[in-house]
C-alpha cells in the first residue's frame, strides 16, 4: 500500500522522467520523442481506433487464453503494459469474458515487470511479446531486448513473439497513414499530452504527420514536421526552437523478413520451435525456446 504522499512523490518522479525525456529529445540535434509516451488515456483510445481501422492489418488476439482455459491448463496470466488504463481495463474485462481466469495485471516497463514475475513465481513461463511490439525498436535495440528477455528466463521457458512481416510497401505505408487520420491524431496527441502534463504551448495545427517506409531495411518511421519556424515553451521557461520543415522523429515500426527473425533468435539465445501465420502471411507469431547458453 502507498500513502497519499508517497503516491504523489511517485507520480512526481515519473513526471520528471517524462519531462527529462521530452527536453532531451527536443534539444537533440535531430529531434525525437519516445513513442512509449503515446499511450495516455486519449492515446490508448486512438490506438484502439487504429486497430479497428481498415488499413491497420496487424493482428491481436485473446484466443490463446480462451484455449488454455478450455483445456483447463493451470496458469496465471500476468499482462504487462506501460499504460495503467490498459491494465485496469484488462482486469475489469477479462474475468467477465473468461470467467475463472487467474490474472494479475502489472503496470510498467516490460523487462522490469518480468523480473518481478520471476521473483513471485517459480513456475515455467510462457512469455508473450505480441502485437508487433518488437517493431517499435530498431533491429539493434531488438537484439539487446531479446537478450535481456533471455537473461530473465530459464532454459526450456518459451517466448511467443509477434513480428510484422515485410510485404507490399503500399500496404505497410497505408497502415501508418490511414484515411481517417487516426494515426495522425495519435502522433499529435503526444504534443497535446506534453501541453497538458508539462505545461507547454505546442500549437498542434502547426505540425504535420509524415510516415515513411523503406522496403529495403523494413523500417517504417513516423515524423511530425514543423510547418513553420516557431518557438515552443515548456514548463519552467525552456524554449525549443523549430525550423520550418524540421522533423521530430516519433516512432519506428520495424518490419522483418522471416530470415531476419531467425537471425534475431540465434543472436539472442533462442531456438525456433514453431511459426504461426495469418491467412495472408502478413504477420507471424513465432514460438521460441530459451536455450541454456548463448
Ligand atoms: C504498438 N505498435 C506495435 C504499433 C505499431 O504498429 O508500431 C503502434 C502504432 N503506431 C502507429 N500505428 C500503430
Amino acid at each position: 500500500m502507498f500513502s497519499a504522499t508517497s503516491t504523489r512523490k511517485l507520480i512526481g518522479r515519473r513526471r520528471s522522467v517524462f519531462y527529462q525525456d521530452v527536453i532531451n529529445g527536443l534539444k537533440a540535434s535531430q529531434k525525437y520523442l519516445f513513442s512509449k509516451y503515446f499511450y495516455d488515456e486519449a492515446g490508448d483510445r486512438l490506438f484502439q481506433q487504429i486497430m479497428a481501422s481498415p488499413e491497420y492489418y496487424l493482428t491481436r488476439s485473446w484466443h490463446l487464453l480462451r484455449e488454455l482455459m478450455k483445456r483447463k491448463a493451470p496458469f496465471t496470466y500476468y499482462p504487462i503494459d506501460i499504460s495503467s488504463n490498459v491494465i485496469g481495463w484488462l482486469e475489469e474485462k477479462l474475468p467477465v469474458s473468461l470467467p475463472g481466469i487467474q490474472l494479475q495485471g502489472l503496470n510498467g516497463e516490460y523487462l522490469d515487470r518480468m523480473e518481478y514475475v520471476e521473483h513471485i513465481s517459480q513456475r515455467r513461463k510462457i512469455v508473450l511479446f505480441m502485437g508487433a511490439n518488437i517493431g517499435n525498436m530498431t533491429m539493434q535495440q531488438a537484439t539487446l531486448f531479446c537478450r535481456q528477455l533471455h537473461d530473465r528466463m530459464r532454459p526450456g521457458d518459451l517466448l511467443l513473439i509477434g513480428f510484422d512481416l515485410k510485404k507490399d510497401p503500399k500496404t505497410i505505408l497505408d497502415a501508418y497513414n490511414d484515411k481517417q487520420g487516426i494515426t495522425r491524431a495519435f502522433n499529435l496527441n503526444l504534443l497535446k499530452r506534453i501541453n497538458r502534463e508539462l505545461d507547454a504551448d505546442f500549437d498542434i495545427t502547426q505540425f504535420d504527420h509524415y510516415p515513411i517506409y523503406d522496403p529495403a531495411s523494413g523500417a517504417c518511421k513516423s515524423y511530425l514536421i514543423s510547418r513553420v519556424a516557431q518557438d515552443v515553451r515548456i514548463n519552467d521557461g525552456e524554449t525549443i526552437h523549430f525550423e520550418e520543415s524540421e522533423p521530430v522523429y516519433m516512432e519506428i515500426s520495424q518490419k522483418y523478413s522471416l530470415g531476419e527473425t531467425h537471425y534475431l533468435a540465434r543472436q539472442s539465445g533462442f531456438k525456433v520451435v514453431r511459426e504461426f501465420y495469418d491467412s495472408r502471411k502478413f504477420f507471424t507469431d513465432i514460438l521460441w525456446e530459451r536455450l541454456p547458453e548463448r
